[in-house]
């Protein structure tokens, strides 16, 4: 989509520091990291949110959780544990709006963290 920097990041219009891929995903390093470990996982497919999935759109979803699991793996997350935040919407923080997994990890977390 034009305009969108997740999408411009997937066309490689945008340098990013890739850390896995595959064909439905590209997963990179967040620019702005709160954790040791801060990973963003988007699927190629442009989808503004959660808020805005439609039932065609179930596959690529369920497909997602496998990939942040392979992410995980990737970045050694696997073992001790991680966090997978969504932010959805305006009220929850979401400023890019092309639907992203934050996985987050490296570190001990409290919870809730709201
Ligand atoms: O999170 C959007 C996240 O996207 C935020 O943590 C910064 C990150 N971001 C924004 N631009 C870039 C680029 N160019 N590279 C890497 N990471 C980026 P949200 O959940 O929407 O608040």
């Amino acid at each position: 989509m034009e305009d969108c920097i997740f999408c411009k990041i997937i066309a490689g219009e945008i340098p990013s520091t890739k850390v896995w891929e595959d064909d439905n995903f590209f997963a990179f390093k967040d620019i702005n990291p709160v954790a040791p470990v801060h990973v963003l996982v988007i699927p190629k497919k442009h989808i503004q949110s959660i808020a805005d999935l439609t039932p065609d759109d179930v596959a690529v979803a369920g497909k997602m959780l496998y990939a942040i699991q392979k992410v995980a793996q990737v970045m050694g997350l696997d073992k001790d544990g991680f966090r997978v935040v969504f932010n959805t919407g305006e009220k929850a923080g979401q400023t890019v709006h092309h639907m992203h997994a934050h996985i987050l990890g490296g570190k001990e977390m409290a919870w809730p963290g709201v």
